[in-house]
């Protein structure tokens, strides 16, 4: 019998975050591939779009009108998914076999920037610290909101995730249900840390940071307070998650050095997408911050995620079909393959080596 080995059988990795399994089938990217791999056109867009329901001064739907603002701007969905009013909880509401159950949130947008032609890998870290700052502010305060037992920070980005408008934006979801992502990473950080008394991810990173010692692992990029790598598990080709160096729950808890840090690790590892197929790297992002329900998260780690679709150029994505949404997610690429790529880019943005 063969020896087994990563780089060459197919293989089920755990995902120590989610309790869920990967299949690995780093045999078949042996397969002819006979795809182009094109390139996009150069995009160009202006500072400011008139027709931007996003840019300073513009109007949104129903009628209001955005500030002049010059760094973040933050402002109510005015398409909220959830809403904040209260809901008598009918006695009707659900049985064994038909279960639902009120839920209320507050959703909000937050413009990056006022210019409409950046992205995170082109602005400026000193602007990005200024991102940082919105989402630990409306952590803060929508966390306080005695009904908010969680808030989820995210970007969806890129027309291929379903973005509606490429001025830099993202949103903030804070709900009265804690989700079902974070519930699952609740479970497992929280059971890891009974069994070892130890956080998962810090000894995840320690494996990782070995790893990388030894000429090898799944570190894309690090800095004094943070580490980007592709996690052992991966499922999307280029996923990455962002880890802190120390326990930190939530964005809120981030020192001023730490918070500058993590705008630094947050243009280098998008400057370093956008450089692997000279695109505009679509991706949806979040961070998952322990909830604010007011109970105790033994073993919760602040963490980002990067969840980007591209495959194998800039048009060429990932789809989960098939098996993996009747059986479980599969991936070719093994994830060491994935950093060893993120790894040789340039953090000069393709667009400035013009
Ligand atoms: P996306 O690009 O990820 O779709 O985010 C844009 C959000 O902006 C979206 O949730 C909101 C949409 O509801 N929106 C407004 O709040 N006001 C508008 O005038 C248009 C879009
Ligand atoms: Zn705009």
């Amino acid at each position: 019998m063969e020896r087994f080995d990563l780089t060459e059988h197919a293989h089920r990795r755990f995902n120590l975050l989610t309790g869920e399994w990967v299949l690995v089938s780093p045999h078949r990217t042996k397969r002819p591939w006979q795809g182009q791999v094109e390139k996009l056109p150069p995009e160009t867009r202006p500072a400011y779009d008139p027709t931007c329901y996003l840019c300073p001064g513009n109007s949104r739907a129903g009628g209001v009108s955005n500030p002049q603002y010059t760094s973040t701007f933050v402002f109510d969905n005015d398409f909220a998914a959830l809403l904040p009013n209260d809901v008598a909880a009918g006695a009707g509401a659900g049985s064994d076999l038909l279960r639902a159950e009120p839920t209320r949130g507050i959703c909000r947008v937050l413009c990056f920037s006022p210019r409409h032609d950046l992205t995170l890998a082109e602005m400026e870290r000193e602007d990005l610290r200024k991102v940082v700052d919105a989402w630990a502010q409306q952590t803060e305060e929508l966390g306080r909101e005695p009904f908010i037992n969680y808030v989820q920070v995210f970007e969806n980005r890129g027309a291929m995730m379903g973005a509606s408008n490429p001025h830099p934006h993202g949103q903030i979801w804070s709900t009265s249900a804690v989700p079902v992502e974070p519930a699952k990473e609740a479970r497992t950080q929280g059971e890891y840390f009974a069994h070892h008394g130890r956080h998962m991810l810090l000894d995840y990173l320690r494996v990782e940071e070995e790893a990388a010692r030894a000429g090898g692992g799944r570190i894309v990029c690090d800095n004094a307070h943070w580490v980007a790598l592709v996690p052992f598990w991966a499922v999307w080709p280029f996923e990455t998650l962002v880890l802190p160096r120390r326990v930190v729950t939530a964005l809120p808890e981030l020192t001023g050095d730490e918070r500058d840090d993590l705008a630094d690790i947050l243009k280098r590892l998008t400057t370093r997408y956008d450089n692997v197929f000279e695109v505009s790297f679509p991706y949806s992002m979040g961070w998952h911050q322990q909830p604010t329900d007011g109970q105790e998260y033994p073993g919760w780690l602040l963490h980002a995620h990067f969840y980007p679709p591209l495959l194998r150029s800039a048009t060429v994505r990932k789809f989960m079909v098939g098996f993996e949404m009747l059986g479980e997610p599969q991936r070719d690429i093994p994830a060491e393959a994935a950093a060893a790529r993120l790894r040789e880019q340039s953090e000069v943005h393709y667009r400035a080596q013009r």
